[in-house]
Order: C-alpha cells, then sequence, then structure tokens
C-alpha cells in the first residue's frame, strides 16, 4: 500500500464491467436457500439454461440439455425459470444500486453493467491522503508503476470496483465479477478472467496481450455472428490474424468504415462512451405459440400472458397509453415474418393501471 500527494492526473478512461455470477440460480438461491449447498440448475424448456457454480464442478455449462447435465449429474436438482419476472426485478435492484455510487451506469442484459468511474476516480486522485492499493488480480500479474499516473488511477478504479461487489453482497447478497480497463470493451473481455466472484485490472501494456490471447473474433463484443462468418471466410480466426490483415483487402470485403470498426477492436480501441440507462419506454411478453391454430386458442393464450405484463406495469407506477400486438409467422420459405398492430389504450380505462 502507498500513499501519495499531488500526483498528476492521467488523462484516460475508467471503466468497469460488471458480470453478476450465474445470475439467475444466485436469485433462485435466495428465494430457496436450501438450494444454495446442492448442485442446480434453472430450467427453461429442455435446456440448463445456468446452473451454481457446485453444479459447475461437474462439468455442467450454460444452455446445456437437461438430459446431459442429469448424466454428468444425476442428483443435479432443477428450478423451473420461465418466468423472468424475478430475475428483471433483481437485475433492476442492481443498476439502481450501482446508480448511488455513480450516475453513468449502463445496462448490458439483465445480468451486466458497464460504470464510468474516471471522475469518481478523478474525486479520489484530489484527495491527499488516499492510501492505493490494488484489489483483486491484475491480468497477468503485471508490475505497478507507482509513479505513473495511469497504473495510479487504474489502481483507484479496482478499489471503486471492490467497493460495488462489496456492497451488492452485503445489500442484495449477490456476487459477481469485475473488470477494469481503459474501455467499455477492454473491462468486458477481463472480466470473466477469474470466476466466480473476482475481480481484474487490465493496465495498458497488457492490452495486446490479452486481445492477440482470445482465441476467437467472435468473442469480441461488437463482432457479431455474421461478422464472424465473414472474417472466417477471409482466413482471419483470432484477433492476431484480424491485426495482421492487410487494411485494403479488409476495407473491399467490409468498405471502408466497418473495416475501420474492425481493426480498431483488434487493437483494442474503442471509444464508446457509457449510454445511462433510462426507464423503458414499453412492456412486453411473449410466448413460442407452439400449439395455437384458433382464435379461441390465442385468447386464452393471451389471457394466461396479461397477469404478468399488468404486474409489471403496475410495479413501474407510470400510465400506459398504447397497446400494441405483435405475430411472428413462421414459414420456411420467408423465415420469420411480423406484423404488428396498436390502438391507443381508451382513456376511461388508463386510470386503472399504476400506481
Ligand atoms: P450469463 O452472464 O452468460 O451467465 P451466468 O450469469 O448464469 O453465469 P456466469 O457466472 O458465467 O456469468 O447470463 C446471465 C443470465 O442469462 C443467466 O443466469 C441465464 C440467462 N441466459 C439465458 O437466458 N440464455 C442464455 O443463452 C444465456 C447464456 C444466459
Ligand atoms: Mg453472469
Amino acid at each position: 500500500m502507498r500513499s501519495w500527494k499531488n500526483r498528476e492526473v492521467a488523462g484516460g478512461r475508467v471503466i468497469v464491467h460488471l458480470d453478476l455470477d450465474c445470475f439467475y440460480a444466485q436469485v433462485e438461491a435466495l428465494r430457496n436457500p436450501d438450494l444454495k449447498s446442492k448442485p442446480f440448475g434453472v430450467q427453461q424448456k429442455s435446456l440448463v439454461v445456468t446452473c451454481n457454480y457446485e453444479a459447475r464442478k461437474f462439468g455442467i455449462g450454460k444452455l446445456m440439455s437437461v438430459r446431459e447435465a442429469k448424466e454428468k449429474c444425476p442428483q443435479l436438482v432443477l428450478v423451473k425459470g420461465e418466468d423472468l419476472t424475478p430475475y428483471r426485478e433483481m437485475s433492476y435492484k442492481v443498476t439502481e444500486l450501482l446508480e448511488e455510487f455513480c450516475p453513468l451506469v449502463e445496462r448490458l442484459g439483465l445480468d451486466e453493467n458497464f460504470l464510468d468511474i474516471t471522475e469518481l476516480v478523478g474525486k479520489r486522485l484530489r484527495n491527499d491522503n488516499s492510501q492505493i492499493r490494488v484489489c483483486g488480480h491484475v491480468y497477468n500479474e503485471q508490475g505497478i508503476n507507482y509513479r505513473d499516473p495511469r497504473h495510479i488511477q487504474l489502481i483507484l478504479g479496482s478499489q471503486v470496483a471492490q467497493e460495488f461487489r462489496d456492497s451488492l453482497k452485503s445489500r442484495l447478497g449477490l456476487t459477481g465479477c469485475a473488470g477494469i480497463a481503459p474501455s467499455k470493451l477492454l473491462a468486458k473481455l477481463v472480466s470473466g478472467t477469474f470466476k466466480p466472484d473476482q475481480q481484474t485490472l487490465l493496465l495498458p501494456e497488457k492490452i495486446r496481450e490479452l486481445l492477440r490471447g482470445l482465441e476467437n473474433v467472435g468473442k469480441v463484443p461488437g463482432i457479431g455472428h455474421r461478422t464472424t462468418q465473414r472474417l472466417e471466410s477471409l482466413g482471419i480466426r483470432n484477433l492476431r490474424d484480424l491485426q495482421d490483415f492487410p487494411m485494403d483487402l479488409l476495407e473491399k470485403e467490409f468498405g471502408s468504415s466497418t473495416a475501420r470498426k474492425l481493426r480498431n477492436l483488434s487493437l483494442g480501441k474503442d471509444n464508446s462512451q457509457i449510454i445511462p440507462w433510462r426507464p423503458p419506454q414499453s412492456f412486453s411478453d411473449e410466448d413460442s405459440f407452439p400449439k395455437c391454430s384458433s382464435e379461441a386458442e390465442a385468447k386464452e393464450k393471451l389471457r394466461e400472458l396479461l397477469p404478468n405484463l399488468l404486474s409489471r406495469i403496475s410495479k413501474d407506477g407510470r400510465r400506459p397509453h398504447t397497446l400494441r400486438l405483435t405475430i411472428r409467422r413462421f414459414s420456411r420459405e420467408n423465415g420469420n415474418r411480423r406484423e404488428s398492430r396498436q390502438c391507443p389504450i381508451p382513456s376511461h380505462l388508463i386510470p386503472k393501471f399504476g400506481k
């Protein structure tokens, strides 16, 4: 641990990526603490969408079929996880808790949040008496240079990330992993290095190593499935290939703007900003309607779906004004075709909604 006085303030950003451990399973264990000591999975249809770390010791992974999971661990307990309401509710509690520390929080899915903590770190830097020590791991055990303002700034970031994780544990009973790095891209890539319930700090000198170590371009946030396929058809499998690929050929395939974006991603250059979370603009629920061929069956199904939707609208407290129904038909020739109809909710019904 070191103290410092009037250090120079470094210019870069400090971003934290937080990913909760086996999220649905943690929520289920909070609802039923008996589950905690047993290997258990959360089931949706015939899949184990996630499982606790006790079950992962048996080799059970996310999205494994129930049959395979039971083969690997016959004593596996299964909990139904088709109703997402408890996960959604906990997810918003997590984001709200993080917002108490810092306004720049961006949600990604239900169990991940990015935070830009540059300001928070800056405030601590100006506090002469602060002590400095790394919390958690440093990627590839890189040595710290206490004279480097950028290192100091990121180390303080690791302290802040630890405080986030401590709060999540003490106030919500949840554990998660954090990555601390100069950008969203790098923070996300580094956060899962040590799991569960751990955190990893990436210092600038190891960025190249982290990126070159990724075995598959598809692991990079921002490179989707189709782009991965196109890159693979050019012989580009990992980031090392992408970094070394001739720029003119990359531009020929993707056009100059996408080619530049891909090259930047391969070098870890990412200036994308945190987009703070806003309350949702709409609430929806859906079902695949496997057996539904008449109007009566459709109405029956809608009746089943509505209570959940209405309860979420009521908890939100705002009054809805529009109702939209979307039907997605699947046909082998045209794939998925969507059709929507919407209408205003009659004014005399609006006061019945919300708080
Ligand atoms: P993840 O963060 O991918 O998984 P996890 O939180 O369960 O486990 P880890 O400790 O490895 O982070 O996804 C978050 C939740 O989203 C997960 O608990 C279950 C759900 N989920 C799906 O519904 N479908 C999917 O394909 C995956 C991967 C997850
Ligand atoms: Mg997770």
